[in-house]
């Protein structure tokens, strides 16, 4: 278990009645984990294209493996959570293990994090591989982020130390420190949305590099001034660099109060499509709680081993409550 208490799940797709605290949290946590999965399956058949070419408010569509149907973003963080679940904090070695024991090629990973994962296979070290790619600068790349809600859930009423955890489990696969410093960004803005506290200010805090500065500075300034109708700022880049993405993320999600929008702009802003909705997802849906998700969205979800209703059953021990 990662922290004391016992919440039960109930009525995940409802509002909470009345000020149960527990509930709350449980309906945060659940909005967090399952806002991931629906980001990564709506933005997936998207993904790499320009904005112009995709529909103002999109649906779930027919994507490469099927409807509804997510890739590595949640794959991995299934498996981060369950290594959570597992260990009680990020144990490396375990992490590494849980990632490879989930990979499944079609799901379209990065092609830095496949190289780590074949030089963990090829034996060299767990903590060593990640600082080889990408001529041993290490990877600047989303990848860490994208996965990294389980972590904000577990830690989410100790900010220290969910920066320390959150930090830890990029390092495995992203050794820059722009991919750790995104994923420790992210952790935080997600922890703050599940305690009800200010996001932006929470991430601009918790922000290292001056590259997350830099952009979460631009976030800050773009959300004082609100869009034209149907405009994107061109400020807002959605790339893989975890730099621009996070950033992309967040303000889909600050700039909007409603998860169901939040994800529709996400995904309209082209290119990473899967991730910055999913990271987006992440954050809405901390905010706002499952309850928040479309139905039509979650019942579209894939819900074979590891899908919609196995990741909906980690939420509870990830809360540090009974397994459901
Ligand atoms: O970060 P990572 O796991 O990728 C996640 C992305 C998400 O969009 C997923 O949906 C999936 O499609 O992949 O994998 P990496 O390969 O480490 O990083 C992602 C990409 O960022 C790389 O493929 C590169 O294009 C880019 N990148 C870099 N490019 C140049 N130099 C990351 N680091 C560098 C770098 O140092
Ligand atoms: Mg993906
Ligand atoms: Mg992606």
């Amino acid at each position: 278990m990662c922290s004391d208490g016992s919440f039960i799940l109930n009525r995940m797709n409802e509002p909470s009645e009345g000020p149960d605290p527990q509930a709350i949290v449980v309906d945060r946590a659940g909005g967090a984990l399952l806002g991931t999965f629906v980001g990564d399956a709506l933005g997936m058949p998207f993904e790499g294209m320009p904005r112009a070419s995709i529909p103002r408010h999109v649906e779930m569509t027919e994507a490469r493996l099927g409807r509804g149907t997510y890739t590595d973003d949640t794959q991995m963080m299934v498996a981060l959570a369950e290594s959570l679940i597992a260990r009680g904090r990020v144990d490396v070695a375990h992490l590494s293990r849980a990632f490879l024991d989930a990979y499944q090629v079609d799901r379209g990973y990065g092609r830095g994090t496949r190289r780590v994962f074949d030089l963990w296979r090829s034996g060299v070290a767990v903590d060593a591989a990640a600082g080889q790619v990408f001529d041993g600068k290490g990877s600047r790349g989303n990848g860490a982020a994208m996965r990294i809600a389980p972590v904000a859930v577990c830690f989410r009423d100790d900010h220290e130390r969910l920066c320390v955890e959150a930090a830890a489990s990029a390092r495995v696969t992203h050794a820059h420190p722009v991919g750790v410093d995104g994923a420790v960004v992210q952790a935080a803005a997600i922890g703050a949305a599940l305690r009800g506290e200010d996001i932006l200010s929470v991430a601009r805090a918790t922000a290292q590099t001056a590259e997350l500065r830099r952009t979460l500075d631009a976030v800050k300034e773009l959300l004082a001034v609100p869009p034209g109708c149907g405009q994107v700022h061109p400020r807002l880049t959605s790339s893989a660099d975890a730099g621009e993405s996070v950033a992309a993320a967040l303000y889909s999600a600050l700039a909007h109060d409603r998860f169901e929008t939040a994800l529709q702009f996400a995904v309209g802003l082209g290119g990473d499509t899967d991730t910055v909705a999913a990271m987006s997802g992440a954050v809405a849906g901390a905010r706002d709680g499952y309850h928040s998700i479309p139905t039509r969205w979650l019942a579209v979800l894939e819900d074979g081993e590891r899908g919609r209703s196995y990741i909906h059953a980690l939420v509870s021990p990830l809360c540090g409550g009974p397994a459901e």
